[in-house]
């Protein structure tokens, strides 16, 4: 029985907790408490203790298969769930109608008041892939990602700047990540002449603002839990840079309190790794920072304030971990292989309509095997460490679903925009072997990567993988929900976007003010465009959007990319629309195209201090092979010193 059905047709006497949960009727997250509702509709299981989001504890065992969500919500994108979905939304289009009527007779008896400013929840993953989600083609269940999906809108050409801390720089200040400090990582990158280069200093410099500064100014109560890793070491933190509150880490490659990168910080004190300020002491990092948001939300309700909150999950990033009984849910799924999953999720993602039919699947490297030729104990090998990221993927959509549950008890979802996406596509780091060390893995002293021949399926259709600016690294999921701004349910979204575009939204949707000091500096414009537009499926206006990471570049103008592997590559030119999967390189073809794109990114490049390049740490790579596989996509000392859990 498919996962959805069990939970849509699962009665109220099935839960393991039935007196404590309460039924939401299914008509959208934002559904009027039902307790009472017939025993055959579909309802959301919620704790009535209020507060903490705590999920329900599931149905019985008898009721649950081996694959089902031990959760609240667990509903996908079945085509039953959507006439169901059809008929709620008919209803509630009905009830609006005649809402509208009574507002128009209301409006013409006395002025109108401003209407609230909508809540802001920007929830950034770390190193998912383009295909991880149900909604982009995934097996792995993420029924409560689906949901949000179902209920707004996915956009189908959403980019991110393919590495943790430049996308984190992005993100949070709506410009491209050299002109905010953060080329690279947190590392000092310096010149020739030994000085910090000013696009790669590590840290967020003093001439951009956050989005917790610039909605701060609005009235906003704001917030952040999760991965920070935009300069801690050198002095810039959430808690002066505009967060009211704050639970972070400096940066990821944890998820349990024993691991060796642990460290929290909560609102600015050191609490090491939990056990005091009220931080528990045992804790699985998703959870945590779930439990946090929701927290910081409820003090933020008692402040009768709008909220903004940054939710910076840090999950699937290596070392992948999860829980024990989560990772059992998903062990021997992988062992079909990742050639006929990744034909499976290139069927789903052209049926679901998030890619275009006329993109073959780009085919499988050479450095990763056929599934096939790998021996029972390879394949066993392989199959453990993909349930591991499996599970860091389910986990972290079973903790959206708590997030939602708790805005849907606090009745704040329906004017809660919220904004999902991944700072970079599935890694590579490893190599094609992976890594499974450790005897317990998945556990806090094991040490898991995913590895290439697994991120080559995250990131189905397209080619390479995070660092890299090819389509593979820079796509990503982008699920946007916010019943009362967007009417528009379970649509598609083709507009081209960048996370860079998250500050101007996030502007214009709250109505702060982007300033041109703050705190007595020069801040520079923002270079995104408000996708708000595209809420409503209207073009997006912009000239062009521009990428840099480790000497890897990329231009796209319209239809057209121009794309560089690392610094002494040559020029790659795609037709983006016809060619996303970028199989057909035109830049013989065309070589004015090349000279006219190549020339607008060495502009852009100048403007916003991405040269001098910052390769001296890289060694020399022959050009560009066509593909990724020979020679060696990262040279071995490189490596190296990208296999430690800094990003
Ligand atoms: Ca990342």
């Amino acid at each position: 029985m498919p996962l959805s059905k069990v939970w849509l047709q699962m009665p109220r006497s099935q839960c393991r907790n039935p007196e404590g949960c309460q039924r939401v009727a299914r008509r959208g997250f934002g559904g009027r408490s039902s307790p009472a509702a017939p025993e055959q509709r579909t309802g959301y299981h919620l704790p009535t203790r209020p507060g903490w989001g705590r999920p329900c504890p599931g149905p019985l065992p008898a009721v649950a298969g081996a694959m089902t969500a031990k959760h609240f919500l667990a509903v996908s994108t079945t085509k039953p769930y959507f006439d169901s979905f059809s008929r709620s939304l008919q209803m509630m289009k009905t009830i609006y109608y005649f809402l509208a009527l009574f507002g128009v007779f209301a409006l013409s008896a006395a002025a109108a008041p401003a209407a609230p400013k909508p809540n802001i929840i920007v929830i950034l993953v770390d190193d998912m892939g383009f295909a991880d989600l149900g909604c982009y083609g995934s097996e792995i269940p993420t029924p409560n990602l689906d949901r949000l999906a179902a209920g707004g809108l996915r956009f189908t050409h959403f980019h991110n700047d393919s590495r943790c801390s430049p996308s984190r720089a992005t993100v949070l200040t709506g410009l491209y990540s050299q002109e905010a400090g953060i080329g690279v990582l947190t590392g000092q990158r310096k010149g020739p002449d030994g000085q910090p280069l000013p696009g790669y200093l590590g840290h967020l410099n003093d001439h951009c603002v956050t989005l917790a500064e610039v909605l701060h100014g609005a009235g906003y109560f704001t917030a952040m839990t999760g991965k920070w890793h935009v300069g801690q070491e050198h002095g810039v933190v959430p808690w002066n840079r505009g967060f009211d509150r704050s639970l972070n880490s400096p940066a990821g490659g944890f998820y349990f309190p024993a691991d060796q990168n642990t460290h929290l910080f909560l609102n600015g004190h050191d609490v090491g790794r939990g056990g005091q300020e009220g931080v528990p002491a045992d804790w699985y990092s998703t959870d945590l920072w779930t439990t946090y948001g929701l927290k910081f939300i409820q003090e933020a309700q008692e402040a009768k304030k709008p909220f903004f909150l940054y939710l910076a999950y840090n999950a699937p990033h290596f070392p992948l971990e999860a829980p024990a009984e989560d990772i059992a849910k998903f062990r021997g799924k992988y062992l079909a292989g990742w050639d006929k999953l990744r034909d499976e999720r290139y069927a789903r993602q052209i049926k679901q309509g998030v890619i275009d039919a006329a993109w073959p699947l780009s085919p499988r490297p050479p450095e990763v095997k056929p599934w096939d030729g790998l021996s029972p104990e390879q394949k066993d090998r392989f199959d453990h460490i993909m349930a591991i990221y499996a599970a860091c993927v389910y986990h972290m959509d079973k903790e959206v679903g708590v997030l939602v549950a708790g805005l849907v008890q606090r009745g704040l979802l329906d004017n809660t925009l919220i904004l999902f996406m991944s700072d970079n596509g599935g890694n590579y780091e490893s190599g094609p072997n992976g890594r499974l060390e450790g005897a317990n893995p998945g556990g806090p002293d094991s040490t898991v990567f995913c590895g290439q021949s697994w991120a080559t399926l995250e990131n189905t259709p397209f080619r390479r993988y995070k660092h890299f600016e090819h389509e593979g690294g820079i796509s990503s999921p982008f699920i946007v929900h916010w019943p009362a701004g967007i009417p528009a349910k379970n649509e598609l979204r083709d507009q081209q976007a960048h996370l860079i575009d998250i500050m101007t939204t996030c502007v214009e949707v709250s109505g702060a003010q982007y300033p041109s000091q703050f705190n007595g500096h020069d801040i520079h414009p923002m270079d995104g465009r408000s996708l708000v537009p595209a809420f409503a499926n209207q073009p997006i206006q912009r000239d062009a959007i521009y990428w840099e990471h480790e000497g890897n570049a990329a231009v796209l103008q319209g239809d057209w990319k121009l794309v560089r592997f690392r610094w002494n590559g040559v020029w790659e030119l795609y037709n983006i629309k016809a060619d996303r999967t970028e199989q057909h390189d035109l830049s013989a073809a065309q070589p004015e195209k090349v000279k006219q794109l190549s020339a607008m990114w060495n502009d852009w490049a100048k403007k916003d201090d991405v040269l001098p390049e910052p390769h001296l740490k890289f060694p020399l790579l022959t050009p560009n092979d066509g593909y990724g596989g020979t020679p060696p996509l990262r040279g071995p000392a490189v490596d190296a010193g990208d296999s430690t859990p800094e990003d």
